[in-house]
């Protein structure tokens, strides 16, 4: 299993564009605001305050990089938290917007290798989580859903819920990871599992 040795804020954008560090392979994180993006990212880095959580949904929507591993052992990576969605009644100038640095997002990013698409694993994922998962099969993005908030269910409940999140985002259940932020349910597996994509990561820059 991978470890995560060193993890820092890299920078924030609020248009996608050019970057210092671009062409290190990436692993970005969507999904609604408030579902639990940021915190994933700090627990899984085990750094309470490296991304900022919050429970209001962030105002401010920003691509937000972090640097992993950063080093000469040749583990590096970013990890990338993607603005987030939920705001159905914002006005449509902001949902646009949104639409904007997703796409610039997708089609821009130089070595994206996997998004983890986050649910809530209490609620039936929305349409705009389903509009989610169309742009990543759009854009041909290899992706996995991650169930978030385990903590917050009995493990009955859990796996009542994973089939309707299954059924709704149309994947197959072993394409869910179940996690929680609070007591690490997943957390091993996560790294696994991005161990698992960044050793498909063999190809240099030059040979794109
Ligand atoms: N119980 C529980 N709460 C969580 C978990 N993950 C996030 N939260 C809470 O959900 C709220 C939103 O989390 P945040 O990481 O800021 O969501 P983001 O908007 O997707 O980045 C915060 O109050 C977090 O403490 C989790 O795994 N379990
Ligand atoms: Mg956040």
């Amino acid at each position: 299993m991978m470890t995560i040795r060193r993890a820092e804020f890299l920078l924030s954008q609020s248009k996608f564009g050019a970057f210092p560090k671009q062409g290190m392979p990436e692993i970005a994180m969507a999904g609604k605001s408030n579902v639990g993006k940021s915190s994933l990212i700090n627990s899984l880095c085990r750094r309470s305050k490296l991304a900022r959580t919050s429970s209001e949904p962030g105002k401010t929507r920003l691509i937000n990089y972090y640097l992993i591993n950063d080093g000469p052992q040749e583990d590096g990576f970013l990890l990338v938290d993607l603005p987030g969605y939920g705001f159905a009644r914002a006005p449509k100038g902001e949902q646009r917007k949104w639409a904007d640095m997703i796409e610039g997002y997708l089609t821009g990013s130089r070595r994206l290798m996997h998004v983890f698409h986050l649910v809530d694993i209490r609620h039936e994922p929305t349409q705009e989580d389903q509009m989610m998962v169309a742009y990543l099969r759009h854009y041909d993005i290899p992706f996995s859903v991650i169930a978030t908030k385990a903590d917050k269910l009995s493990k009955a409940q859990r796996s009542r819920s994973i089939p309707v999140i299954c059924r709704t985002l149309a994947v197959q259940p072993w394409e869910v990871l179940t996690y929680s932020s609070e007591d690490l349910t997943g957390r091993d597996a996560l790294l696994e599992k991005i161990e698992a994509i960044l050793s498909t990561t063999t190809i240099t820059d030059d040979e794109i």
